[in-house]
């Protein structure tokens, strides 16, 4: 099980899915409008920076995966941030590039693009302080949680000095139709299979800018009730790219050799 968590020591190779677009014509349509904001997405554009056709349209634009950073290092007290969803690396940069955590993860089971966020990591001179794993990030947290000596020593990590960032797919860009979007379509993990996967950790989730506050608010009350949580639209040129909700930790954990686990009524541990 733990082979299907491949921490690398080196560089992964750009494959034929990874692609710098110099000319428009070299674009496939539908994420030429995506290129045309290409150095709102990264400044370093020129520079060479690699995406996947498909990172396009995930991948956070620079300013604002910028102010998420600050936000965090604001909010949070723990120093290891593990990114569940790295892509192309638009948001691990940004962390990796605030200098506020001592160690930096990033998750993606897609080799092609995460040998881009290698890449992109390195336009930006931030590789040395992320440890790159290939490998799907849910199957990461549940050997965290019940049997972390599985891990790789490279990417275990103390839950209690750990932050939860996870930008997950929203399943293509269907939100744009919905006034408000229903979390529990999010494909292929909805909200509440992913707060579950994160809970009781501190955690940023990254979500459409029309995802239904009610769901977030009957998710996190279900579990503690005074808990409040602050969301945050953020915006560029006065229109909200996403919604990020930053849910607090639960609770104090606990840790022993089964893995690590909190006395809470509802505890969402299996
Ligand atoms: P968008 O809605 O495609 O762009 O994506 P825009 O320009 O706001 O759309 P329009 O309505 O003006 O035409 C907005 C932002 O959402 C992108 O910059 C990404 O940061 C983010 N984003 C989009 N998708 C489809 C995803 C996704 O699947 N996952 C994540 N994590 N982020 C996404």
């Amino acid at each position: 099980m733990a082979a299907s968590l491949q921490v690398l020591h080196d560089k992964l190779p750009l494959t034929d899915k990874c692609h710098h677009y110099d000319d428009v014509d070299d674009v496939p349509p539908h994420i030429q409008k995506y290129w045309h904001q290409r150095y709102s997405i990264f400044d370093y554009y020129d520079q060479g920076v690699q995406l996947t056709d498909d990172a396009w349209f995930g991948v956070t634009p620079e300013p604002v995966a910028n102010q998420i950073a600050q936000d965090l290092c604001t909010k949070t007290s723990k120093t290891t941030l593990i990114d569940l969803f790295g892509g192309a690396g638009g948001n691990v940069i940004a962390f990796a590039s605030s200098f506020h955590f001592t160690r930096i993860i990033a998750i993606e089971k897609d080799a092609a693009t995460l040998a881009c966020a290698q890449h992109n990591a390195e336009v930006y001179g931030v590789t040395e302080y992320i440890t790159f794993v290939l490998g799907d990030s849910l199957h990461y947290l549940s050997l965290l949680r019940h049997n972390p000596s599985a891990l790789d020593p490279a990417i275990r990590v103390d839950p209690n000095q750990t932050t939860i960032f996870a930008s997950p797919p929203w399943g293509g860009v269907a939100y744009r139709e919905h006034e408000v979007f229903d979390l529990s379509t999010m494909e292929p993990y909805n909200l509440e299979k992913l707060y579950k996967a994160c809970f009781p950790l501190e955690t940023t989730l990254f979500l459409p800018r029309s995802s239904d506050l009610n769901q977030i608010a009957e998710l996190l009350a279900s579990n503690e009730e005074d808990t409040k949580l602050d969301v945050v639209q953020y915006c560029m040129e006065g229109a909200s790219k996403a919604m990020v909700v930053y849910v607090p930790e639960s609770k104090p954990l606990h840790q022993d050799d089964e893995g690590w686990s909190i006395a809470v009524e509802k505890d969402y541990s299996q």
